[in-house]
């Protein structure tokens, strides 16, 4: 019985230098395994003599037990200990939560409406869906005109049920709209969504964002469109941005011009512009001959390509989140 104490003494010690799970198994092993040390005085009993074998059989099989629980405790307060470990360490650095981040279109959209706010436009929104008349007739292109041709239509409404709509393939109605209800002097941006029945490539989308712009005031020259395109173009781009007006066709202005950037060794076009045609002046009811203006509009995926060194349209909406992370944290 006293050997069987020294025992229990010497188990207890070597279990309290057990620092971690793989060392308390071990301990189980040399102690409480097939070959562990109690294992072995257990099977010894039966060569005691009868008289003490019932008493040191009973004790040799409470020290087991009661060393199987010491080793299960002594487990359960190292756990408990490195839990505690890590819950408590109160001087590590917050995590973020996944919060998203706003998409590349959205970020140069409203800094293109900040630069034009800063100038001086107010900034209204149109429909996506659009009549017939507003994205076409009263913009100067008739059913059978050739210009058609320039914006391939995704229609939503045949002629049986009403007037014809469409997905507006520009935000140009909105110039028709706004002249409706407001008098000059007029100074508006028109952001939103255009779609276009398109083949796409790096530079061409079926779906794109445009902001629309439109002046009109009296005395109003294309020297004021070249100004004012070129102010915003330095504010976006900085001052040595290198770009070039050409000559280009719009029904609905006259002269009408687009706006080129330098872009990789290339010239990308950013807007279509021009001076509004007198006739549109004219059927919102104002005089020509004392009212002009420019209107202007403006590919906003072709900004952001520009600003961010997009080299492909198509990274815009393809949801790729590998591309869409990059733009975390921009504002
Ligand atoms: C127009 O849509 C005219 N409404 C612009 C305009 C407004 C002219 C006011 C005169 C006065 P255009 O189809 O060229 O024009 O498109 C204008 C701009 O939108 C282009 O310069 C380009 O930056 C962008 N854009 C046009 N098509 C696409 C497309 N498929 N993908 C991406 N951007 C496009």
């Amino acid at each position: 019985m006293d050997d069987l104490e020294a025992l229990e003494a010497e188990a207890r010690a070597s279990l309290a230098e057990a620092g971690d799970e793989a060392a308390v198994d071990a301990w189980r092993v040399a102690w409480l395994g097939r070959r562990g040390r109690l294992t072995t005085v257990l099977r010894g009993v039966r060569d005691l003599p009868p008289e003490v074998r019932p008493r040191v059989g009973a004790g040799a099989n409470r020290l087991k037990a009661a060393l199987e629980d010491a080793g299960d405790e002594h487990r359960t307060r190292l756990l408990a200990s490195a839990a505690d470990a890590e819950s408590i360490d109160v001087s590590l650095p917050g995590r973020n939560p996944p919060l998203g981040s706003l998409h590349p279109i959205t970020l140069t959209r409203r800094l293109l409406e900040r630069t034009f706010r800063d100038m001086g436009f107010d900034v209204v929104e149109g429909p996506d869906v659009e009549l017939e008349e507003y994205n076409f007739d009263r913009l100067r292109i008739p059913a059978g005109h050739p210009a058609r041709d320039m914006w391939d239509t995704i229609w939503v409404a045949g002629d049986d049920d009403g007037p014809r709509q469409l997905l507006r393939t520009h935000t140009s109605p909105m110039q028709i709209r706004y002249l409706e209800r407001r008098e000059p002097p007029i100074r508006v941006i028109v952001p939103g969504a255009c779609y276009r029945y398109e083949a796409t490539d790096a530079t061409h989308e079926w779906m794109l964002t445009q902001i629309e712009g439109l002046v009109i005031d009296e005395n109003l020259s294309f020297a004021h469109l070249k100004g004012t395109l070129e102010a915003f173009v330095r504010r976006m781009f900085g001052a040595d941005i290198e770009t070039r007006f050409r000559c280009d066709y719009f029904p609905f202005v006259e002269p009408g011009a687009e706006l080129g950037v330098r872009w990789q060794g290339d010239w990308l076009e950013v807007l279509g512009c021009g001076m509004v045609h007198p006739e549109i002046i004219e059927d919102a009811g104002l005089d020509p001959e004392r009212y002009t203006g420019f209107a202007f509009g403006m590919g906003v995926e072709r900004v952001a390509m520009l600003r961010y060194g997009v080299r492909d349209i198509r990274h815009f909406y393809r949801n790729d989140v590998r591309f869409l992370r990059q733009f975390e944290g921009r504002r």
